[in-house]
């Protein structure tokens, strides 16, 4: 059955990767899915027919079939579940996956895409710039406790799973803002996701569509 994900015709990021669909797209290269991708408008992803994929109008979406799913945590959840590569073996190991996944959305995506909205939606508001520090010290506080847990490590829970690619994907958000440096192991641990494979095919995937020029 043909896999069919949904992205940006052109993402804001211009092919940084930053945009949902590439997650999403790394976990379909790691359990060796192939995928297709439809690529919507900003204005399409309001209409009728997208929002019957997406209640809230949003890209990334999975079809499979009969079956629609939305979110990037319960679509990579399912590709994990269905196929080998993303979650151990062991029970116990698998439910530790599962906490780092949400984790990753839960407790450190909040603050970064906080970040976000204080620079790019906020940013014209007078007390914009007062706020920025107090924005930034809650991802910090974030990254100190994720970045005590890593020291020494590879991978969060031992070998790499779904934990670690939502993880990843999260942190590469801040890359621009400079946070990511001041926490070298958590930099390392970001550079080693993205040394993968299966991030390197996804990033590429996405690029060929968000390239300046690639039309
Ligand atoms: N919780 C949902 C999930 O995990 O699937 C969030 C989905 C979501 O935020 N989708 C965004 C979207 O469709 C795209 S990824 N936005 C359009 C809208 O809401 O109308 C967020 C995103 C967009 C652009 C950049 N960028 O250019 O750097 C980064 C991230």
């Amino acid at each position: 059955m043909t896999i069919v994900i949904t992205a940006f015709e052109r993402s804001p990021d211009g092919g940084k990767g930053l945009a949902r669909d590439t997650r999403v797209r790394w976990a379909l290269e790691e359990v060796g899915q192939p995928y297709e991708v439809r690529l919507v408008s900003f204005r399409a992803m309001k209409e009728p027919a997208h929002l019957a994929l997406h209640p809230f109008g949003q890209i990334p979406t999975y079809e499979e079939g009969d079956l629609v799913l939305f979110e990037t945590g319960a679509i990579i959840f399912h590709l994990a579940e269905r196929h080998p590569g993303l979650f151990p073996g062991d029970a116990d190991a698998r439910a530790r996956a599962i906490s780092w996944m949400f984790a990753a959305l839960n407790s450190v995506e909040p603050p970064i895409l906080d970040l976000s909205i204080a620079k790019f939606v906020e940013g014209d508001q007078a007390w914009s710039q007062a706020r920025l520090p107090l924005v930034m010290d809650r991802i910090r506080h974030r990254l100190r406790s994720l970045s005590a847990r890593l020291e020494g490590s590879e991978w969060l829970d031992g070998a790499f799973s779904a934990g670690d690619l939502m993880m990843v994907s999260v942190l590469l958000r801040l890359r621009a803002s400079g946070l990511l440096d001041e926490f070298p192991t958590l930099a390392t641990y970001v550079a080693r996701g993205e040394a993968r494979p299966a991030y390197k095919r996804a990033f590429a995937a996405q690029l060929a569509v968000n390239a300046p020029g690639s039309d």
